[in-house]
């Protein structure tokens, strides 16, 4: 009877922190959360896994062909808004590329900015490999209209962006190093030398850097691989283009081999969130994925301390 009563206890303390139940989208795979918070409810922009269709994609690689927008004002229940941008429909990309890779959103004067890798029809000054293309819209739902040509000037994937205090507009994507630079005010081009990030591990940082501000501090988080599969890191600095300086971990490897792991951190409610992804649905397939959250805390000093991922 007692342990019950704690039992109760401590699942309402969770709710009340606001630990989700995980993986937090059940009605499709779903891989590379982008988390946002737009007035009282947090946005997620994943990819779309799905198993690749017989004879058109490679069986046994990542295969996305559309981005859908789910959003909650609790981090339990989540309403799927529908397919925002589909591979087909964008003038830039291959069709049939099913290369739909990690996306980001971002509001700017009440537009949404939807940023998201893919392979390009046209190779010319890109070469083999991907770049990264804008939709822009009026509301964090759509619908989201993509610009005609992909980004000047970017290759690589995972875009990432971050809106200084000032105003300012970064943007962030992978390409073996991290990269970055500024983004002119229409959201839409680069409006600074490319950069590839200072001081981050030499080695092993193939994607998906995300980054964030807390009282002055700048984090440059990212997947890091050493063996295999990828642990979520971060360094500091106190200027977004860095240089930077390595700090820790804040997720260690999948105990179970999903060998990717691409994340966003977002306060919502006073509350720090990670999110991250796990191939809980797919045990024996890891580009099958589905997405998670868990809370996030911070030592005195500003660093962040590691998360351990919940179980369902
Ligand atoms: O989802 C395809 C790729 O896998 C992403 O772009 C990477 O970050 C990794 O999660």
């Amino acid at each position: 009877q007692k342990t019950h009563g704690v039992l109760a206890l401590i699942c309402i303390g969770f709710s009340l922190i606001g630990f989700a139940q995980n993986p937090i989208i059940r009605n499709q795979y779903s891989a590379d959360p982008s988390a946002r918070v737009f007035g009282d409810r947090v946005y997620v922009y994943p990819s779309h896994d799905i198993l690749a269709p017989e004879g058109v994609a490679r069986k046994d690689w990542f295969c996305m062909e559309d981005y859908h927008v789910f959003s909650s004002e609790n981090l339990t229940d989540w309403t799927d808004h529908g397919m925002i941008v589909q591979q087909n429909k964008v003038p830039w990309v291959l069709p049939n590329s099913y290369s739909m890779w990690a996306p980001d959103c971002i509001e700017k004067n009440g537009k949404y900015y939807f940023y998201f890798p893919s392979t390009p029809k046209d190779t010319v000054g890109i070469g083999k490999g991907f770049t990264i293309g804008v939709a822009v819209a009026d509301t964090p739902t759509g619908p989201f209209l993509p610009e005609t040509n992909p980004i000047k000037g970017v290759r690589g994937i995972d875009p990432n962006v971050f809106i200084d205090k000032d105003g300012q507009a970064y943007l962030y994507w992978s390409s073996r190093d991290i990269f970055g630079a500024k983004l002119k005010d229409n959201m839409l081009e680069l409006d600074s030398e490319v950069k590839t990030l200072a001081n981050l591990p030499s080695k092993g940082l193939k994607e998906g850097p995300y980054v964030f501000e807390r009282n002055g501090i700048y984090y440059m988080t990212y997947p890091h691989v050493e063996n295999k599969i990828e642990r979520l890191e971060y360094a500091i600095s106190d200027n977004p283009l860095g240089p930077f300086k390595v700090m820790g971990v804040i997720m260690d490897e999948s105990p179970t081999g999903c060998w990717t792991n691409h994340h966003s951190i977002i306060e919502f409610k006073n509350q720090w969130y990670l999110f991250y992804h796990h191939n809980d649905y797919s045990p024996t397939f890891d580009k099958a994925r589905s997405i998670r959250s868990d809370s996030l805390s911070f030592n005195s000093d500003g660093t962040i301390k590691k998360v351990i991922p919940t179980l369902r």
